[in-house]
C-alpha cells in the first residue's frame, strides 16, 4: 500500500491563495480582456488563444457556458445550422444531422468540450468574478473594473479593482452590459445607426443568425461586441436556441482583433 505523508491543511490553503494571486497578478495586464463566458465570449477566447494571444475571460456567475446548458426550455439540445456545424466540428463537438441544414448537439457535452478546448488552448478564465465599470482615461477605454460576484449580491461597499487590456470584447449576451456603460457612464456615441443601444428586437431565428455576423465588430475604439450582446447593440432581433450565430461571432471577432494586432 502507498504510504502517504501527511496531509496540511494551512500547505492545502497556501496553494490555492498562492497559484490564483500568481494567476490574477499575471492577468492585471492582457492583450485582451472578455467579459461574459457565453458561448460567444468562450468561443472568441478558444480562437485568440489558440493564435498566441495573451487573453483573459471574467465571468460573474460560477459556472461557465452562459445559456447554452438549457438548450432550449431546459431541454439540453442545442440546434445549430450548417456554419456553426463547422465549428463545432472544430472544436471536436459530437453533432447529429436532423433535417437539411439542421444538426442538434447534446449542450452538455457541447459547453464542456468548448470550454475544456478553450482553457487548454490558453485562455485564462476568471469566474465569480463581475465586470462593474470600465477603466476610462481621456475618453479612451483602457480595460476593466472588476469586482467578486458576491460583493454585489451581498449589496456589499467594497471597492474594485483593475484590468488593463487593449482590446475589450463585450459578450454579455442580452444585457449588452458593457456597451450599456459606455453609453451610460461615459456618454460616448457608440458605432451604431443611433449612436446608442440600439436594444433587441423580438424573435426571429432567421433574421437574428442572419445579423449577427455583421453585428460583431468595433462599437467603440478597442470595444467589440459578440454573441447576443451584438443584436442588441445593433437593434437585430434574438434568435432562441439556435446557437451557429453565437459561435461564428466569437470566432468572427477573435478574426477582426487578431488582424488588428498585426
Ligand atoms: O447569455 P450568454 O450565453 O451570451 P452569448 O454568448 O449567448 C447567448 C445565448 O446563450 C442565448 C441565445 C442563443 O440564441 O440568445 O441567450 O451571447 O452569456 C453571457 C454571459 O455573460 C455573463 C453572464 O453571467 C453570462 O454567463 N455576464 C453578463 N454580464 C456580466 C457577465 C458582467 N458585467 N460581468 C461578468 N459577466
Amino acid at each position: 500500500m502507498e504510504t502517504t505523508k501527511t496531509l496540511s491543511d494551512i500547505t492545502i490553503s497556501k496553494a490555492i491563495i498562492e497559484s490564483f494571486t500568481a494567476k490574477l497578478i499575471e492577468y492585471l495586464k492582457t492583450d485582451v480582456a472578455i467579459v461574459g463566458a457565453g458561448p460567444a465570449g468562450l468561443t472568441a477566447g478558444y480562437y485568440l488563444a489558440k493564435a498566441g494571444v495573451k487573453v483573459a475571460l471574467f465571468e460573474r456567475k460560477l459556472s461557465i457556458g452562459g445559456g447554452m446548458w438549457g438548450g432550449g426550455i431546459m431541454f439540453n439540445e442545442i440546434v445549430v445550422q450548417e456554419c456553426g456545424k463547422n465549428i463545432l466540428e472544430d472544436f471536436g463537438v459530437k453533432v447529429t444531422p436532423y433535417e437539411d441544414h439542421y444538426y442538434t448537439a447534446d449542450s452538455i457535452n457541447t459547453v464542456s468540450t468548448i470550454c475544456s478546448k478553450a482553457t487548454s488552448a490558453g485562455l485564462k478564465v476568471f469566474n465569480l468574478l463581475e465586470v462593474e465599470d470600465l477603466m476610462m482615461k481621456s475618453g479612451v477605454v483602457k480595460g476593466l473594473v472588476i469586482n467578486w460576484s458576491a460583493v454585489s449580491m451581498a449589496k456589499l461597499h467594497v471597492d474594485p479593482i483593475s484590468i488593463e487590456a487593449d482590446f475589450i470584447i463585450d459578450s454579455t449576451g442580452h444585457p449588452c452590459e458593457i456597451s450599456r456603460l459606455l453609453e451610460q457612464k461615459s456618454k460616448v456615441k457608440l458605432d451604431t445607426e443611433s449612436g446608442n443601444v440600439m436594444g433587441e428586437k423580438s424573435m426571429w431565428a432567421d433574421v437574428g443568425e442572419k445579423s449577427m455576423h455583421d453585428n460583431t465588430r468595433e462599437i467603440f475604439p478597442n470595444v467589440y461586441v459578440a454573441g447576443m450582446a451584438s443584436n442588441a447593440v445593433f437593434g437585430s432581433p434574438r434568435m432562441g436556441p439556435i446557437f451557429g450565430g453565437m459561435l461564428i461571432s466569437g470566432k468572427r471577432v477573435a478574426e477582426l482583433i487578431i488582424e488588428r494586432m498585426k
